[in-house]
């Protein structure tokens, strides 16, 4: 793209981490085919031609010394077990790919023949959200194989099933409008930390005289920066949108044309509400009535408003009914009606790619069990590799875990029984990684990864509404590989002799576009799109979104919807088919303040995301680790807590439950209400215990959507 006197080229790429912005970045690569720069592209509306922090010293991380750059396989005799950092080379030996896939292929084959292919556990998240490296050979492969499937549940299913009661898919508030909404409301999403490309938007508006309020337990950067931050107590969400729309309806602040239009269950709702007072509410959120009223009044009255509700509230036991009743707040005032209102959880639902031809689900049939295999569970791997198979119904034990695109030993909850699963000696564990995780630490073959920079990708995102192509940069270092070309040499070893395993990326990328004999894409809103446009652009948005000036995006302003009804409900019909409550009521999680347990672990623990790591990604790197030392292996505490405990500032403190026990510093300030703390993700191998804030979370899940609730979790806390 670059004037052909000019040394250098620049490539469009695409971030590929698990997060909203998923920004197109421009790589600068120098005559030699080394990237010398990254930056945002300018002339992508989100991302605005800046990155995040994180993925702005990114070619620390691709150079980093650390990567893994060859094939490895465990040593003869040596055990599996957490490794300290940087003595992975005497426990694994270099060897060549030949042998790596020849000897998995082996092996993967006797575990299938001797305990039936279902004893086959592949475990992958979004480690890269390029849709090839995402989930494509990968699933043929394991499809054909027979393999369990994984049920991706790590993240955002309860938050995702939820929005889709209310509203059929997830679509939301072009993240370009919020610049004119006049009120908005970060409820659980730390838009600052987790969702930077938003925050010029939120400026801009705040200069037009909208406000922000934030409702989040901890005092997030966004909060900092808020006009008002309600530290709700955890888990108490869904009883203030319920208390919210109880002073709405009493007031007569809905909006009644919208509600007759697009809505279901009106009735119903009001009835439901009605027992959530202000002052009910206020016990359990640990607000005043009054903060709840002047709340709903300051929502249903201010247009624009925009809600943006990110994953947060969702991490909770009661996060799929905290979804569901937000979600109905915009269509109780009929805030969508109103360009730069609405709200957004998710914008994925707007990608419709064809997945069926991507992943070949039909493979199962030619797989040695013939049918779809059993479906596991990502966020009970724990459970999985210990006590699965013991009972006839669950299907045979996990013999082999093959894991990429996640860290399960960091960021999985209960690690102390996804430790215990990893140690097993009888276990076959193969990781393809770009670094020494914690996961690598359990073994028998590690695979060297590539980065988004070293392979083609296309990619959606779940914060905007741009297709993006992510073209090859550089060449991958040492003999680092993509997942689409591991999967598909894999199949080679293993006989598979289907076509579709031989595909290229180019054909991968056509095949999801499902372009058509015309040249263009057959998906609905990319039928403008061609392969040769997204290569030659790097970005093009969705077709509703291509002239958002004349003609702006306003989802669930006119119906049908993909919703039972057609319509917006606040009555689920799924719901109410299945027998089950349609309508959101408050509980209490049963890891709070208000349960039995709380007697013995009176601390309701918020394990959260780092604001200058991904996840565990990131966490490897000294300059990262500079940007994060503030918090990083710190317990924040409220000072009331702290005292009652005779903790002062700095003191090494040990945080424990039934599952797991954790030595941290305490960090007393003002980030915490009375009676929560909170502690931030990290490598388990940069503790100097080798184990994570995840030895404290546990494997019960959501209301909805089988999700983990990393956010309900009690303990308690001293002074070491
Ligand atoms: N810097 C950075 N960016 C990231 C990530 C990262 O690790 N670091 N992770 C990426 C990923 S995987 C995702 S899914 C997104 C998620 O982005 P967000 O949805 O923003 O995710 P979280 O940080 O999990 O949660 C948001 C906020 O919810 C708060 N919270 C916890 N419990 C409750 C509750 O009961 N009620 C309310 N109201 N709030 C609560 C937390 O304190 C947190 O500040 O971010 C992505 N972006
Ligand atoms: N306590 C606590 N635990 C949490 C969370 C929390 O907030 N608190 N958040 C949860 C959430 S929302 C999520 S989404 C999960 C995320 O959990 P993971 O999906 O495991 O995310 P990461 O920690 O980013 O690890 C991704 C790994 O994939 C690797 N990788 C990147 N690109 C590629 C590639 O192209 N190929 C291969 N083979 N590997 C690649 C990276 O090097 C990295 O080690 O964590 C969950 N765990
Ligand atoms: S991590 Fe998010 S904000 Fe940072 S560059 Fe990637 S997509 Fe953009
Ligand atoms: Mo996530």
């Amino acid at each position: 793209m670059a004037a052909a006197s000019s040394p250098f080229r620049i490539v469009h790429a695409v971030c590929s981490h698990d997060c909203p912005d998923s920004c197109a970045v421009l790589v600068t690569v120098d005559e030699s085919g080394r990237a010398v720069k990254v930056e945002g592209d300018p002339s992508q509306p989100v991302t605005q031609g800046f990155l995040c922090g994180k993925v702005a010293k990114y070619l620390d991380r691709v150079y980093a010394p650390d990567r893994i750059l060859y094939p490895m396989k465990r040593r003869a005799g040596v055990a599996k077990g957490p490794l300290k950092r940087g003595s992975e080379h005497e426990v694994f030996e270099r060897i060549s790919w030949e042998e790596a896939l020849g000897a998995i292929a082996t092996r993967l084959q006797e575990i299938s023949d001797t305990y039936g292919p279902e004893s086959i556990l592949p475990y992958s998240y979004a480690g890269t959200m390029g849709v090839l490296g995402y989930g494509s050979m990968d699933r043929r492969f394991f499809h054909r194989l027979g393999g369990s499937q994984l049920e991706r549940t790590i993240c955002s299913v309860a938050g995702g099933v939820a929005w889709d009661l209310v509203y059929g898919k997830k679509l939301g508030t072009p993240t370009e409008d919020f610049k004119l909404a006049k009120l908005i409301v970060a409820w659980g999403g730390n838009i600052h930390g987790n969702n930077i490309h938003l925050w010029p938007m939120v400026e801009q508006a705040r200069r037009n005289g909208a406000r922000l309020i934030v409702i989040d337990p901890y005092r997030t950067r966004t909060a900092a920066l808020a006009d008002w931050h309600i530290a709700i107590r955890p888990g108490t969400d869904v009883a203030l949108a319920l208390g919210m729309m109880h002073v709405i309806l009493r007031e007569g602040l809905e909006d009644r044309a919208y509600i007759a239009a697009m809505t279901h269950g009106i009735e119903r709702l009001t009835e439901r509400v009605r027992e959530y007072t202000p002052e009910r509410v206020a016990v359990w959120t640990g607000m005043t009535p009054g903060e709840v009223e002047q709340l709903a009044r300051e929502y249903a009255t201010t247009r624009p408003a925009a809600l943006r509700l990110n994953y947060g509230v969702q991490r909770c036991e009661n996060g799929g009914a905290a979804v569901q009743a937000i979600a109905m707040l915009p269509a109780l005032t009929g805030a969508w009606s109103h360009r730069g209102g609405g709200g957004q959880l998710s914008t994925s639902g707007a990608f419709k790619w064809n997945k069926a031809e991507l992943e070949r689900p039909d493979l199962a049939l030619d797989s040695p069990l013939g049918r779809q295999a059993r479906v596991v569970n990502m966020s009970t791997l724990g459970w999985a590799l210990t006590e699965m198979g013991k009972r006839a119904e669950d299907g045979p034990p996990v013999h082999a875990l093959f894991v990429y695109n996640s860290n399960p030993g960091a960021i999985a909850p209960n690690q102390n029984a996804v430790r215990r699963g990893l140690m097993r000696p009888d276990l076959f564990t193969v990781v393809h990684e770009q670094f020494f995780t914690d996961t690598t630490d359990y073994a028998d073959y590690v695979l060297p990864a590539t980065t988004f920079l070293e392979h083609t990708d296309i990619q959606g995102a779940y914060g905007h509404y741009f297709v993006q192509m992510s073209n090859q940069a550089i060449e991958p270092p040492g003999e680092a590989r993509s997942n689409v070309w591991l999967f598909s040499q894999l199949a080679q070893w293993m006989g598979f002799t289907e076509d579709c395993f031989r595909d290229t990326p180019e054909q991968m990328i056509r095949q999801v576009l499902g372009i058509g004999l015309d040249g263009h894409s057959t998906n609905p809103g990319m039928e403008h799109i061609t392969f040769e446009d997204l290569e030659e652009q790097g970005h093009i948005p969705l077709s509703f979104h291509r002239d958002p000036e004349a003609q702006p995006f306003m989802p669930y302003t006119s119906g049908p919807l993909s919703t039972p009804t057609g319509r917006v409900e606040f009555y689920s019909e799924v719901l109410a088919a299945q027998g089950l409550d349609a309508m959101p009521a408050f509980k209490p999680p049963v890891e709070s303040r208000w349960s039995e347990d709380a007697k013995r672990y009176p601390l309701e623990f918020l394990g959260r995301k780092a604001d200058n790591y991904m996840n565990s990604t990131f966490a490897n790197l000294d300059g990262h680790r500079r940007m994060e030392a503030r918090t990083s292996q710190r317990l924040e505490m409220h000072p009331s807590d702290a005292e009652a405990r005779g903790i002062a500032d700095g003191d090494a403190v040990r945080v424990w439950n039934d599952r797991g026990t954790l030595t941290l510093k305490a960090l007393v300030n003002g980030s915490v209400p009375q009676g929560v703390v909170a502690g931030h993700l990290d490598w388990a191998k940069m503790h100097p215990e080798g184990v994570n804030q995840n030895v404290l979370t546990s494997e019960r899940l959501t209301d909805m959507g089988a999700a983990p609730t990393f956010y309900s979790a009690l303990v308690e806390v001293a002074k070491v």
